[in-house]
């Protein structure tokens, strides 16, 4: 019943009762106040149930922990969409500071020759792409040179921009669509990288467009580290499943997994140890991990997730190879991006990985998470 319902009745009971020649005027006036009470009660009682449901809803449309959303809510999946740093605002420092700015500042107006390749040479070598990437780049620029293909600034530019987009489609392509439900994804990388913060990004994600999403707290060896994950389910609004204190993490993502399965959920989040010092054991047990999921579910990891650490420029590359030994990664996550001026990096991943990259962190808030897209990417990085 609404207010204006309850302020009908109210009304015509008033009406109704003062035609009543058995009723005195004091008592009129009593039974008056005593409706302008009823009514400010009622309408009070309502404002204040309506307020209550309102405080459950965050900025999100907001499916009840661990169900499926009926509609996504389009208005608010736009205003949180726009409020995440674009790739423009990631790569900001990339391009102020980083191996854009200061190529762009060599090849203003001038001629290609030995003198100014040599200049570029040190550029790209410092510029975070990696050795190997970086020369093949210099060999494409000397032999468009030497056929005088390559001959004005401009030229150059457009070279670098094209060669780096075909790096970038040529992984991106690798990647494959999963249709089983559930979806289980590993995540892996080195402690510090970003994986419990991506990971509960993309559940905040995952759940705004309607999937029920369950987290696996495998990163078992820190209490510290059950806790964040924890409390990133919460802010996200899903469910998360963690073992006993220093349970084997791999028994814990299989029972993580059984319960993906048994319970209906649309996707997994297993998050993982990353502890570098101890690499033999790390790479041991990422497999074990891989081996025990698949024997809860059938197929599963049916992703692996790598989240690389942007600031870490080429050593990202190198730290990366590591987990490529231990486990078949799928996809990468590449982090932090906004705090860097080695976004370059992902030309040289792309390249020398073939792995397409799923996801850019650009910064710490739930909505900084952006799937890869290769020619904003590159819009972002040579645009002017
Ligand atoms: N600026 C920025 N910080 C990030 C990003 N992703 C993660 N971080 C920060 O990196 C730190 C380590 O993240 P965490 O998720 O704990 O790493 P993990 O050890 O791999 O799980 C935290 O302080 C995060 O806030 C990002 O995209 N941008
Ligand atoms: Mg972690």
């Amino acid at each position: 019943m609404n207010n204006d319902v309850i302020t009908m009745y109210c009304t015509n009971f008033i009406l109704a009762t003062s035609n009543d020649a058995a009723l005195d005027w004091p008592t009129l006036v009593a039974v008056a106040i005593g409706v302008i009470l009823l009514i400010t009660a009622a309408r009070w009682a309502i404002r204040k149930a309506r307020e209550e449901q309102g405080q459950g809803q965050t900025a999100a449309p907001v499916p009840k922990r661990g169900e499926k959303s009926a509609q996504p809510d389009k208005k608010q999946e736009k205003k949180f969409v726009e409020s995440a740093q674009t790739f423009e605002e990631g790569l900001k420092k990339t391009r102020s500071d980083g191996f854009i700015s200061r190529l762009s500042g060599l090849f203003k107006g001038k001629q290609l020759d030995a003198a100014l390749l040599e200049e570029v040479e040190t550029v790209l070598y410092t510029a975070d792409i990696g050795v190997r990437t970086t020369e093949k780049l210099l060999q494409g620029l000397r032999d468009g040179l030497n056929r005088k293909e390559l001959t004005d600034g401009t030229k150059v530019w457009d070279y670098m921009e094209r060669e780096a987009r075909a790096m970038l489609v040529a992984a991106q392509s690798t990647e494959k669509e999963v249709v089983s439900r559930p979806r289980i994804v590993m995540v892996v990388g080195v402690n510090g990288t970003g994986k419990t913060t991506s990971i509960g990004k993309l559940a905040d994600r995952y759940r705004r467009s309607g999937e029920k999403v369950l987290l696996g707290a495998g990163d078992t060896f820190r209490a510290a580290a059950v806790d964040q994950l924890e409390a990133w389910a919460k802010r996200a609004g899903v469910d998360i499943y963690k073992g006993a204190e220093k349970q084997d993490p791999a028994s814990v993502l299989f029972d993580a997994a059984k319960k993906a399965a048994d319970e209906g959920y649309d996707v997994l989040l297993a998050d993982t140890a990353g502890r570098l010092q101890t690499s033999t054991n790390l790479v041991e047990e990422l497999r074990k991990i891989h081996r025990v999921i698949g024997q809860a579910v059938p197929s599963a990891p049916h992703e692996v997730w790598l989240v690389l650490d942007a600031t870490m420029g080429q050593n990202a590359i190198q730290q990366a190879r590591i987990f490529l030994d231990a486990v078949n990664v799928t996809g990468l996550i590449l982090t932090k991006l906004d705090g860097t001026a080695k976004g370059g990096v992902v030309i040289g991943i792309c390249d020398e990985m073939k792995i397409p990259i799923r996801f850019v962190g650009t910064g710490e808030k739930i909505e900084d998470i952006r799937p890869f897209d290769t020619e904003a990417f590159i819009r972002a990085l040579f645009g002017t």
